[in-house]
């Protein structure tokens, strides 16, 4: 998978593939992520990308002509599966649209900044339109960095072992059930008696009861959704 992030704040979206599984994931070729600064598509004096906007009213819109240079030298070269647009108006980001999102070849995605993006990029280029929830950010830099996340982890090879995506939270419409580890006990806080029993029909069956449970209590609504 390829992922070309456009953005004015590129600074912004650099450590999260610096560690761990993202940056594992890039290490062994399963995916290549490249920055594009915003101001290297202008031939305004400052490197202007921004302006006010028509009609009046506070705060500046990324102007179409820079957005229109860098999203055509990028379609020049190959062909996007989706063009995505990171905005708190867009539709929330869950489990199932990670899932779609790791299972294509190359995505674009455009973050939003100060009042976002002239509406005609929008109309003219966008297939997809992203939020990660109802509040606000200052940019869209760190929700892609979000959809990229939850996006890479899953493609296949990227997860040491290859089942553990599929026992995630949310897989499903359940909650994960809860985890321990060692000690079996520690000031007289004690693991269920059933994980260390070994028998492993009877381990599943408690684990699956706990996920239902647990999600029972605490997000009810993912049950309704099936
Ligand atoms: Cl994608 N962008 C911004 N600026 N704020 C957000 C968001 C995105 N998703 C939730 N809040």
């Amino acid at each position: 998978m390829r992922i070309d992030i456009i953005t004015v704040l590129p600074e912004l979206l650099k450590s999260p593939f610096e560690a761990s599984i993202l940056k594992r994931a890039i290490e062994k070729g399963l995916v290549e992520v490249h920055m594009h600064n915003l101001r290297d598509y202008t031939d305004k004096s400052y490197n202007q990308v921004d302006d006010y906007q028509f009609g009046g009213g506070a705060g500046m819109v990324l102007m179409i002509e820079p957005i229109d240079k860098c999203i055509s030298a990028l379609k020049a070269e190959r062909d996007y599966d989706e063009i995505i647009y990171m905005t708190p108006d867009g539709e929330t980001l869950n489990q199932k649209t990670a899932n779609t999102l790791s299972l294509v070849e190359n995505i674009i995605i455009l973050c939003g900044h100060y009042k976002g993006v002239d509406q005609r990029v929008r109309d003219a280029f966008i297939t997809k339109e992203i939020s990660i929830g109802d509040y606000v950010l200052s940019g869209g830099e760190l929700a892609a960095a979000i959809v990229c996340d939850s996006v890479i982890r899953l493609i296949p090879g990227v997860l040491s072992n290859e089942t553990s995506a599929l026992t995630d939270t949310f897989q499903d419409n359940l909650l994960a059930p809860p985890v321990y580890t060692r000690p079996s006990e520690y000031k007289g806080l004690k693991v269920p008696e059933v994980l260390l029993s070994g028998n492993f029909p009877k381990i599943e069956e408690w684990r699956e009861n706990e996920a239902y449970n647990r999600t029972k209590r605490l997000r009810p609504d993912l049950l309704k959704d099936q």
